[in-house]
């Protein structure tokens, strides 16, 4: 039981030494010897009971049928939405009180360390499917606070498909398999999920954040997450002020490249779940800041967009973010079942000293996370170790299925002879809505400038950098490529067109039977300077936190690696080392190094960046010629990623790898984002530039030729 959850189990009524079934809790581990689930002791658990060896079995075999049909019933169901995820446990910090903006402790003192969990997922895939696909990610956290939890479910894009729950099925029918053949998996490359899309513009500024490298992360831990909505702070005086929420990765904002992301989804469909799980167990615990938009309740109405509408960016150019407060995630789930799939967030749990606004989209999501928990875990789904709080807590709610929680209020109502359970005083802590001035037409209707759907799709295409935008071309004729119907086509890059006609120009190159529209207004030229992920203005780059892995090549020499590996670890880079074979290898100097990948079984993909390490010989550049290396090199040079090389496999890298590409000039090179030292000497000048390399994720200005590719 993680430490949290055992919190959590005793906060539960607030008085842990009045629970009534303290004795019977005793927790089995893996030294319990094996018994039913009531407690007896099992003597054999492999042979059913039977009349005669080979007689029939009995049915009153207990264990045979307790055994199997537990089995039968081990699935509950996957969440309609966000089903395959990872999560871990970890603490928040304060640093920056929002003293007279809300009463909300946990935005106010900066004393207290509050337990955290976050759930990470992709949205359209199933519970079993790859984590590289293209989509966005969940990013939800939990802050188990003094005065309540706090769910802040987002997402690593800010904006969202639509601006209206009532819309959310038919998005979410649009954008899973289709339902007569239940193809593809996890994607969004279909004619249903882009005919929904080029069909509804309030999805169109959304369409280019899903078509951006943001839909393939490098990592959940270099994800930004958003709150998405415009949420409230009340202070002790009931006044409100407008609120975005931001979670910005210390590693900073990272992707995938296309191709990677593709290739990943076979090599390792678990790459995000392994690496927040690997990160966390080496020790490098992900970090995020939490940072908030303000916005005066005088304001609401300054923007040319409306705050209520969660598909649209409130630009940092114009309200800045302000970091308040550290997330660190440090502890892996115990038991993934009961601790990430049981897990259950709910949008509406605020504690007091926040609000909604009337977002419609906010509005339906408070009324689905609590329905669908009770679909998927039952109406007591608040008694999960994960989902307690770990402050007091009590209700006048009973019964139902699965009541673990042995309640003492003899009175499950109020008033009550006894006062029991009493309500508490907004003065004194009871939550407190917002005083909102309401009043209306009851219609279907939404405010005016809901219905403006372009300027900020443009403003995000504007914002990207030439290789962003190269990439978002691509995407969006991969993804159309997909779709099989010519409306489709035309209907995508009719919308694309009015968000950037040479954009759509681009895009349509593939699909020459698209009748293009005549440009109908010109792009306005806006930029932000935070949205791109590589020239956005608070964007960091570093290489702490990566993959890098060292390639042993036969006679390698220890000399060439030692001090660059020291180099690599003190700038909290994860080495790992790749060999002919797993286990111990000896250098030729016979020094050995523990291999934990071997050529064979592992992928460039894998790393951030690799390096060969060679030995010294002439012939040996004819002699490695062996494929999966070579492909290695030439993929991880295709992915724009720092490579290196030291000793004779600098001359196999230039000569057999990628002729043309690469050249050596002698000492320590650095050739189209390719280190090369002969001889590294002190390693120093080979570990810095390979250093920096890693640290700028991608060489960017690489120059690929057709060799590489
Ligand atoms: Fe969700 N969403 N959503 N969503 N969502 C669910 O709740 C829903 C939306 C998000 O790790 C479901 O427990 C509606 C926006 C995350 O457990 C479900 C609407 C954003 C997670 C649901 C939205 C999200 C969910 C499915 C339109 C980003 C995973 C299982 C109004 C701000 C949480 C579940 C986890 C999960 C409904 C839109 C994020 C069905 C009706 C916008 C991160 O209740």
């Amino acid at each position: 039981m993680s430490a949290i959850v055992e919190k959590a189990v005793n906060a539960t009524i607030g008085d842990a030494k009045q629970r009534q079934l303290e004795p019977f809790r005793l927790e089995g581990n893996d030294k319990t010897p094996l018994t039913t689930y009531w407690g007896a002791k099992i003597a054999d658990t492999d042979h059913a009971l039977k009349a005669g060896p080979r007689g029939s079995t009995l049915l009153e075999d207990f264990h045979n049928r307790e055994k199997i049909s537990h089995f039968d019933h081990e699935r509950i169901p996957e969440r309609v939405v966000h089903a395959r995820g990872a999560g871990a446990f970890g603490e928040f910090k304060l640093h920056t009180p929002l003293t007279g903006l809300t009463t909300a402790k946990i935005l106010t003192d900066t004393s207290k360390i509050t337990p955290a969990y976050v759930r990470f997922s992709t949205v359209g895939g199933s519970r079993g499917s790859a984590d590289s696909v293209r989509d966005p990610r969940g990013f939800a956290a939990r802050l188990y606070t003094d005065e309540g939890n706090w769910d802040i479910v987002g997402n690593n894009i800010p904006i969202f498909f639509i601006q209206e729950a009532i819309k959310f099925p038919d998005l979410v029918h649009a954008v899973k398999p289709e339902p007569h053949n239940e193809i593809p998996q996890a994607q969004t490359a279909h004619d249903n999920a882009w005919d929904f899309m080029g069909l509804h513009p309030q999805s169109t500024a959304m369409q280019m954040w899903i078509l951006s490298d943001r839909a393939i992360p490098r990592s959940y831990r270099m994800m930004q997450g958003f709150g998405v909505h415009t949420f409230r702070l009340i202070n002790a005086e009931g006044k409100s002020t407008f609120v975005k929420y931001h979670w910005t990765p210390h590693l900073g904002t990272h992707s995938l490249v296309w191709d990677e992301a593709l290739k990943l989804a076979g090599q390792d469909p678990d790459f995000h779940r392994r690496d927040l799980w690997d990160a966390i167990e080496a020790g490098a615990y992900p970090k995020w800041e939490l940072g908030v938009q303000l916005v005066n309740e005088e304001d609401e109405h300054k923007f040319d967009f409306d705050l209520l509408d969660a598909t649209k960016i409130i630009p940092e150019d114009i309200v800045p973010v302000k970091n308040i407060g550290t997330l660190t995630l440090n502890a892996n789930p115990v038991d993934f079942f009961t601790e990430v799939e049981q897990v259950a967030f709910c949008t509406q749990h605020i504690v007091p000293g926040m609000d909604f606004t009337s977002d419609p989209l906010l509005a339906g999501r408070n009324f689905s996370y609590h329905d669908t928990q009770i679909s998927r875990l039952g109406i007591n789904f608040g008694d999960i170790p994960v989902n307690r709080p770990v402050c007091p807590f009590m209700t006048n709610q009973q019964d139902g299925q699965m009541a673990m929680w042995g309640k003492k209020n003899r009175t499950r109502y109020h008033p009550n002879r006894f006062d029991a359970v009493p309500v508490t005083a907004p003065e004194k802590g009871g939550f407190q809505h917002f005083a909102e001035v309401m009043a209306g037409v009851k219609e279907r209707l939404n405010g005016p400038k809901f219905n403006e759907y372009v300027n900020q799709a443009t403003l995000f295409y504007n914002s990207m950098s030439e290789a962003e935008k190269e990439h978002m071309v691509s995407a969006a004729q991969f993804e159309l490529s997909k779709c099989g119907d010519s409306i489709v086509h035309q209907n995508a890059i009719a919308r694309f067109a009015l968000i950037d006609h040479d954009f759509a120009v681009k895009v349509a190159q593939e699909f020459p039977h698209v009748k293009l529209p005549e440009p109908s207004k010109p792009n306005h030229g806006n930029k932000s300077s935070f949205l791109s992920q590589i020239t956005g203005k608070t964007q960091t780059f570093t290489a702490a936190g990566r993959k890098v892995a060292i390639y042993l090549l036969p006679g390698f020499e220890y000399s060439q690696i030692a001090s660059a590996v020291a180099a690599f670890e003190a700038a909290s880079i994860m080495v790992k080392y790749v060999g002919p074979a797993t286990g111990e290898i000896k250098s030729s100097s016979g020094q050995s190094v523990v291999a934990e990948f071997t050529f064979e079984n592992s992928r460039s993909t894998y790393f951030d960046a690799i390096v060969f390490v060679g030995g010294s010989g002439d012939d040996y550049a004819k002699k490695l010629k062996v494929g999966r290396l070579i492909h290695a090199v030439r993929e991880a040079y295709m992915h724009l990623k720092a490579i290196g090389a030291t000793g004779n496999a600098v001359k196999w890298l230039t000569s057999v790898c990628l002729p043309g590409d690469v050249e050596y000039q002698g000492g320590v090179t650095l050739s189209n984002g390719v280190v090369l030292a002969e001889d590294v000497g002190t390693g120093a000048e080979f570990a810095e530039k390979f250093i920096d390399g890693v640290s700028k994720h991608r060489v960017w200005d690489r120059v690929v030729s057709h060799i590489a590719a």
